[in-house]
């Protein structure tokens, strides 16, 4: 570990006293100098961007010039496995929890297009905290399903920073996934390490209890009470467990870009077995040395790195230990190569947190399946129950809980005299989706809301809900009516 500490040190130095030169040549207020010096960092050639899912992060900048660097970035949201035997519907940027890494150097200028793939539900926007304008980039990217927004911003800071969607409603979008990492290289790149990692931290929270099966809906109530039921790295239980644990060899120094999407839990990020020799402190410029455990706040980042000087199979984990065991939040780094006896004599503890550490959790088997069946004779309390869920999952995050909608943007279900008026009419609204100016309680709405994706079955369950809900005319509809509307007689 010395050895590395003093490598590592060696060129931080030389970072300092190349900033220390340049503070004593330029003069004024150090902070603002620098900053204009980035802004008028000249970017004249255009540079693809190489994005990468978790937990690879793409090539350093190393002594690129500054340039236009183009991000395509899809949202897609899709259905995941959260751990064995249970999925959950994720909201994702490129694919993956969290989204694609983006690696960029000061000065250059980013020309970020944001597309929202036409089969997904919502409309999303990214707030980057790396961009220096309205909302991160949140105000030029709201875009909904089949359109594609750009924007551009210059990096101006140097470090680790965290990016996600910021529509409402936010923490919803956040706790489905939507959240990711951008690293802003200085000038010349960070020092060179053996391997690079990328590990974001999330809790999320379900209708069920940690390891119910089946589909999960989100659980709005459980996210609002900060009452977790997984807190993973990289959105699933066992994402860097057995063969999915990142690597290294005896020697190699490693540098890990660790995230918090939150959206609540801050995380205590600890190595069991390994001591972080540098931590870039909240991904900005201070680095401490010699550290066991570094906090990382939800919404926040930091850089760590440590030299493995022995063979075995080290532990990452939320030191807020229930966290690890109990809830996911565990994976590992397996390091081969020789034994260092002077180092570590005794006998390797390999696989000593095995028997809880795979994060499968056996529970008691009481768990009811949360998904909606399809039985033709059910009760209006059973339909009000499953229909419930569907809109909590489908409708929710437009129409808000109590059916309030958002004003000017998604009309109220509440007491609508649109809804009530003509069921049917609403029951095709599900079914094809609407757009056009329609007037509810004498406000008027001009939008699109897509085709929903669900059964009739679901229609029927979610429909029946809302007509028996918030001062409606509590209708009852069946599956035959709603295929009536579909079949169209
Ligand atoms: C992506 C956002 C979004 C989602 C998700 C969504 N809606 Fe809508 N909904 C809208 C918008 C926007 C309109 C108004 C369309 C227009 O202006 O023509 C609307 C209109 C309606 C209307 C008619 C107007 C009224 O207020 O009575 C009904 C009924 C409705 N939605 C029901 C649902 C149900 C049920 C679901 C879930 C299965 C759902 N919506 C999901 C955005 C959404
Ligand atoms: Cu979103």
């Amino acid at each position: 570990m010395k050895l590395a500490r003093t490598k590592l040190k060696v060129n931080f130095q030389l970072l300092l006293s190349i900033a220390v030169i340049f503070l004593i040549t330029s003069c004024g207020n150090s902070n603002e100098e620098t900053h204009e010096e980035a802004a008028d960092i000249p970017a004249t050639q255009e540079m693809m961007a190489e994005l990468t899912s978790p937990p690879n992060v793409p090539r350093g900048v190393g002594k690129r010039k500054a340039k236009k660097l183009i991000v395509n970035m899809e949202i897609l949201e899709k259905e995941g496995t959260m751990t064995d035997g249970t999925t959950y519907n994720y909201w994702t940027f490129g694919g993956s929890v969290p989204g694609s890494f983006i690696r960029t150097r000061v000065g250059d200028e980013v020309e970020f297009t944001l597309s929202n793939h036409p089969d997904n539900k919502l409309p999303h926007n990214i707030d980057l905290h790396a961009v220096t304008g309205p909302g991160g980039g949140a105000t030029s990217s709201f875009v909904a399903p089949g359109h594609e927004k750009t924007f551009n911003f210059k990096t101006l800071n140097p470090g680790l920073y965290v990016y996600h969607c910021a529509t409402a409603p936010v923490g919803m979008h956040i706790a489905n996934g939507m959240y990711g990492l951008i690293l802003v290289e200085p000038k010349g790149g960070l020092p060179k390490v053996d391997k690079e990692y990328y590990i974001m931290q999330g809790d999320f929270y379900t209708k069920g209890e940690h390891g119910d099966p089946g589909l999960q809906p989100f659980d709005m109530q459980k996210a609002v009470d900060e009452d977790a039921d997984y807190v993973v790295f990289n959105g699933k239980v066992g994402s860097l467990t057995g063969d999915n644990a990142i690597t290294a060899n005896v020697g190699e120094t490693v540098r890990l870009y660790v995230g918090n999407g939150g959206p609540n839990l801050t995380s205590s990020f600890h190595v069991i077995g390994e001591i972080f020799d540098n931590v870039m402190v909240e991904g900005g410029d201070l680095i401490n040395t010699n550290v066991q455990t570094t906090s990382i706040p939800a919404g926040g980042a930091a850089i760590v790195e440590f030299k493995v000087d022995v063979p075995g199979t080290f532990i990452l984990v939320d030191h807020a230990i229930f966290r690890a065991f109990n809830k996911g939040a565990l994976g590992m780094l397996n390091v081969e190569g020789e034994e260092n006896k002077s180092i570590y004599s005794g006998v390797v503890q390999e696989g000593i947190y095995q028997p809880e550490g795979g994060g499968i959790q056996t529970m008691p088997d009481d768990a009811k399946a949360t998904v909606a069946t399809s039985t033709s004779e059910k009760s209006l309390a059973e339909k009000m129950e499953s229909g419930k869920q569907i809109y909590m999952q489908t409708c929710f995050a437009c129409h808000q809980a109590e059916g309030q909608g958002i004003p000017s943007a998604f009309p109220p279900l509440a007491n609508s005299d649109y809804l009530n008026a003509d069921v049917d009419r609403s029951i095709g609204i599900i079914l094809k989706g609407k757009t056009g100016e329609i007037t509810v309680n004498g406000e008027k709405y001009n939008s699109v809301m897509t085709r929903q994706a669900i059964s009739n079955d679901e229609i029927a369950d979610v429909m029946t809900y809302i007509y028996n809900s918030w001062g409606n005319n509590k209708t009852n509809v069946t599956k035959a009516r709603v295929d009536k509307v579909k079949s169209g007689h």
